[in-house]
């Protein structure tokens, strides 16, 4: 199965950048993209046809760019961002997904962002109270409805994303800070809890067996070890300081 994983550069302006739960402390930018050419690079180690977009320097965020669409097998949706500065994002993404789905957008106004969209299988978890609205989570439903997924509101607090709580390890697990969020909206999936010492270490992007996570959480990436997986630990320090983790940094799905 051949997969493709589109990125995009970080922005020049990449210091003005959006937080909600971090106080601004100085970003190094040319490190930053030396940290997202290296992931980069990890995604073509893993298998990846990486499509790498350039970055727009009036949008800070722009690396972020799991935020501004949703993509499934039959269709790609792009997002209402919840951040106002975060809209000009979109339209640029929409036009490369174009030429590997049908490309529907939100009509609502309600926001919605990727990073509370967690898909296992046909299953597809909405993180609501934070950047995406419950409104939100009825027109995905919608735009769904043809393909038999199911679509579950996630509530979520002192997170800023559902994937910064909570991000697949296999279908059957879901490593998680049920701090943020509660376990029983994931069914009859197990939980593995992440370090209590690293409360952030619950995002994680998983290729197959192989999971790459940010070198900050060694102890939760033993754990993950422990479930049979194979961790890759990156540096990815300055995308932490604007709230980013792995998953935000790429939109990665199958070619059809
Ligand atoms: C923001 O606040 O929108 C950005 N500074 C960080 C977004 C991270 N996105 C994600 O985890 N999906």
């Amino acid at each position: 199965m051949q997969l493709i994983a589109i990125t995009r550069g970080v922005s020049q302006s990449f210091k003005a950048c959006e937080l909600t739960h971090l106080e601004r402390t100085p970003i190094d930018v040319d490190l930053a993209r030396e940290q997202h050419a290296a992931y980069t690079e990890l995604l073509r180690q893993l298998g990846c046809e990486v499509i790498e977009l350039p970055a727009d320097d009036a949008q800070p965020d722009c690396v972020f760019i799991e935020d501004t669409a949703l993509v499934f097998d039959e269709i790609a949706i792009a997002t209402v961002p919840g951040a106002p500065s975060r809209r000009d994002e979109v339209d640029p993404v929409a036009g490369a997904l174009a030429n590997h789905r049908n490309v529907v957008f939100r009509s609502g106004d309600a926001t919605l962002d990727g990073g509370d969209v967690m898909v296992i299988g046909k299953d597809v978890y909405i993180g609501v109270g934070g950047r995406s609205e419950a409104t939100a989570v009825f027109e995905v439903h919608s735009h769904l409805e043809n393909w038999d997924y199911s679509v579950h509101p996630v509530p979520i607090t002192g997170a800023l994303h559902l994937k910064t709580a909570a991000t697949r390890l296999r279908d059957d697990l879901i490593l998680a800070n049920t701090s943020w969020v509660d376990p029983a909206a994931f069914g009859e999936r197990r939980i593995l809890e992440v370090d209590p010492g690293e409360p952030m270490a619950g995002n994680v992007l998983t290729i197959g067996t192989d999971v790459i996570m940010p070198k900050s959480h060694p102890k939760t990436a033993e754990r993950i070890r422990h479930a049979g997986l194979t961790t890759h630990l990156v540096d990815v320090s300055e995308l932490q300081k604007a709230e980013g983790g792995v998953t935000c940094c790429s939109l990665i799905f199958r070619k059809v």
